[in-house]
């Protein structure tokens, strides 16, 4: 198991326009973060300003959002290649693109099933014939499981990067409803608040965890907006949906997800530190990396 953590900062929010998650990486340099856990900044990568006007389909900024998320790709594909974790800070989650389609690629190469986990608020499962806003943070679920703009798909090597039955999402609560209806349609499976507060997050998880195994393993991907948590407990989000995650379930399930030696990649996406209050989404952040880095730690304990 990778040694060291690779952090990627991909300070946009071409995905949404002036959302603050650009400003999410450097907040969290400045509050010392990657030093205080002991990451390798690998710096941030570079893309093009955000343009907003749509294009034939009513997508907004996508020639600059594959621009972006071809470094990203690229970015996390470094670290894994040189044998590293790679987390992934964002920018806006239309960067989860260019994550997945390094952690695919990767995943192929070392012959792997692959799987992703999705945190989030928000199922980001829109195609151009089903987006509200035209904004492409909206899309990179969805583009994972090979549907939706073409300028976009061409981001990843092969396409679908995931098999839809191995999309996992947990505490989704704002659904649009084409969204809906292409989430069904697909076959992807998706855990929504209620069943969340049925279940708890942690049982969940663990029975995903299982299903992996069982199916003998692989790369796991988890892709964390921070807009999955409450909001009472990280307000620093662009699209906040009361009734989330507490940062407790939350912690808890990515403790699991590290001792599971499983997970391999990581996105922390969506932190817009304009909306924060008193450093709270901050210290969350780095609450629920801690537990997923204490359960990998303890996980190799299990197995040194
Ligand atoms: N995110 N479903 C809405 C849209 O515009 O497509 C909101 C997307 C939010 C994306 O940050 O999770
Ligand atoms: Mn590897
Ligand atoms: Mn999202
Ligand atoms: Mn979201």
């Amino acid at each position: 198991m990778s040694g060291w953590y690779g952090l990627v900062g991909a300070p946009t929010d071409v995905g949404n326009v002036d959302c603050g998650a650009a400003e999410g990486p450097g907040a969290l340099r400045a509050m010392g973060l990657p030093r205080r856990m002991g990451m390798v900044d690998r710096g941030d990568v570079r893309g093009p300003a955000y343009d907003g006007r749509p294009d034939a389909t009513g997508s907004r900024s996508v020639r600059e959002t594959a621009a972006w998320c071809a470094a990203v790709r690229d970015g996390v594909a470094g670290v894994l290649a040189d044998g590293g974790f790679p987390l992934m800070l964002g920018g806006d989650h239309a960067m989860a693109l260019g994550s997945i389609a390094a952690a695919a690629a990767h995943a192929r190469q070392e012959g792997r099933n692959f799987f992703v986990l999705w945190f989030d608020a928000h199922p980001d499962f829109n195609t151009p014939e089903t987006t509200p806003s035209g904004n492409t943070h909206g899309y990179p679920a969805a583009l994972a499981c090979g549907i939706g703009h073409p300028d976009l798909l061409s981001v990843g090597a092969f396409t679908p990067l995931i098999r839809p039955d191995r999309l996992i999402q947990f505490g989704v609560r704002d659904i649009d409803a084409g969204e809906r209806a292409n989430l069904l349609r697909i076959g992807v499976e998706f855990h929504e608040m209620d069943a969340v507060r049925e279940k708890g997050l942690e049982a969940l998880v663990a029975h995903t965890i299982a299903r992996i195994q069982a199916a003998g393993g692989g790369h796991v991907h988890v892709s964390f907006d921070i807009d999955a948590l409450d909001p009472a407990a990280a307000p620093g989000v662009g699209t906040p949906v009361s009734g989330g995650l507490t940062p407790a379930e939350t912690v808890g399930a990515m403790r699991l997800l590290g001792a599971s030696g499983l997970v391999r990649s990581l996105d922390i996406v969506e932190f817009a530190p304009r909306h924060d209050r008193d450093g709270m989404t901050a210290l969350t952040v780095e609450q629920v990396l801690a537990g997923f880095m204490a359960g990998r730690t303890g996980q190799r304990a299990l197995v040194a």
